[in-house]
């Protein structure tokens, strides 16, 4: 999310911006979980977590992995002309290196870990599913079980396969019967090996960019336009859609039955998780009398709460605040220092939201992103120990809070900004891989290991 919007005056947007900063477990799997070949070899069963606070960290499979060809993202970055900056291309090529991964997160202290699995390897043509890409993932979350951490698994991280994008997306009336399909795969094959799940990461995400990147101006619907009409081309379509990008009135009604109807899916499997929707929330603060904060909320969130009702948890995603006068929202303060992704550092946002989604929402929380872009590290640090700060107040005031997953792991692909904004406790070499844990990785993992709870 960038809200250098307001500094460039109002609703300029830039092409880098639109994507970018996005805003951007209950119970153990039960002692004989097993795999997709048979029961789980001990040491390889999902670490009990019921009663447990997560500490982990977050990313998703299409900015870690690398080389996800077959979404639609991946086409986006590479036609002209394009909003991203640059491709994903290798990624922190987590697709090979996922057991240093969950070694490296173990190692730091984390007892969880929430990544999300691609559907465009596992279903790379309508109803056609690999079983090699699932095998991938069964060896991914052994890795996790192996090193004592509690996998909790995002369906849909906003990339879908080329071939559902080219059919119109979510847009396409079909969408929730695709997303179904897909669902019910995941939990017969993946859905004993989970902790926990989630359907769709920022499910409001549309609507988040649309009014913070202010997508309605012509400027911003030409480049939207433009790179989506090279994308249909290239794909032969004349309907190729985007999740981020697309037309709510179109797709919104769609994700929400496909949401709904992947939870179905998800719990009528063999496995025994709770189910999830994460979603954007920024503390949105009221300024001044007759404030426009509760219909921005109301933009921002639109039937997300109430879909969100249908879960066992929620995932609570927070990054900044945002101040909403009497004409709508406002810059950040004079002086307030920004983040790297351009919007105010704001840590103690994250209280603020919790006590939001418990009171609009009612059920257990956990927060599943919450971090900075920054080169400083020592600012991260602090983001941090703000962040803790606000979530221990909170849970004082009896806020059900049930994890903590910072994003992210590795330094990785930031959507159109590319790599430029880091995010990661642990810096990735852009050409060998290596992975090298900053000061912060080993505060939030001491924190992790020293606490129990918050
Ligand atoms: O990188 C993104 C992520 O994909 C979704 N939430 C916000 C993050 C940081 O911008």
């Amino acid at each position: 999310m960038h809200n250098d919007d307001h500094n460039e005056g109002q609703h300029a947007v830039t092409r880098r911006h639109v994507v970018s900063g996005s805003l951007g477990l209950t119970a153990a799997l039960a002692a004989g979980a097993v795999g997709a070949t048979g029961t789980a070899p001990a040491g390889k069963r999902p670490v009990p977590v019921a009663g447990t606070f997560l500490w982990g960290t977050a990313s998703s499979a299409h900015q870690i992995e690398g080389n996800n060809v077959n979404s639609d993202f991946w086409l986006a970055e590479t036609v002209k002309p394009t909003l991203f900056r640059e491709p994903s291309g290798d990624a922190c090529d987590s697709y090979h290196r996922y057991e240093e991964d969950a070694a490296l997160a173990a190692g730091l202290g984390f007892n969880a870990h929430r990544f999300g699995i691609e559907w465009a390897r596992i279903e790379p043509e309508p109803g056609r599913f690999s079983e090699a890409e699932l095998d991938h993932y069964v060896r991914v979350l052994e890795s996790c079980h192996k090193h004592g951490l509690a996998p909790m698994v995002t369906l849909s991280h906003w990339t879908v396969p080329r071939w559902f994008a080219a059919r119109g997306g979510f847009e396409n009336a079909e969408s929730p019967a695709q997303f179904e399909r897909f669902a019910k795969k995941v939990a017969e094959r993946l859905g004993p090996l989970m902790s926990a799940a989630t359907t769709f990461n920022e499910c409001n995400i549309g609507r988040l960019a649309q009014f913070l990147f202010h997508l309605d101006t012509p400027e911003a619907k030409a480049g939207v336009k433009a790179m989506l009409d090279a994308c249909a081309k290239a794909s032969g379509s004349d309907r190729f859609a985007n999740v981020l990008l697309g037309d709510l009135a179109k797709s919104e009604a769609n994700m929400v039955e496909a949401h709904r109807r992947a939870v179905a899916a998800l719990k009528a499997g063999p496995g025994d998780f709770p189910v999830g929707l994460t979603i954007s929330m920024q503390a949105i603060e009221g300024v001044g009398d007759s404030n426009k904060a509760s219909a921005v909320a109301d933009l921002l969130y639109g039937p997300w709460l109430d879909a969100a009702k249908v879960c066992d948890f929620v995932g609570v995603q927070t990054y900044t605040r945002i101040r909403v006068g009497t004409e709508g929202p406002l810059p950040p303060p004079d002086g307030a220092e920004k983040t790297g992704a351009g919007y105010e550092f704001y840590p103690q946002a994250v209280g603020n939201t919790v006590r939001f989604a418990a009171e609009r929402i009612g059920k257990p929380i956990y927060v599943t992103e919450n971090g900075i872009a920054t080169d400083d590290d020592t600012r991260r640090v602090a983001y941090i120990d703000g962040a803790l700060n606000a979530l221990q107040k909170a849970k004082a005031d009896g806020i059900d809070i049930r994890g903590y997953f910072h994003w992210s792991l590795l330094d990785n692909f930031e959507w159109t900004a590319g790599y430029s904004q880091k995010f990661g406790l642990v810096a990735v070499d852009r050409k060998t891989f290596v992975r090298t844990p900053k000061p912060s990785a080993r505060h939030l993992g001491g924190i992790a290991k020293q606490r129990r709870s918050l």
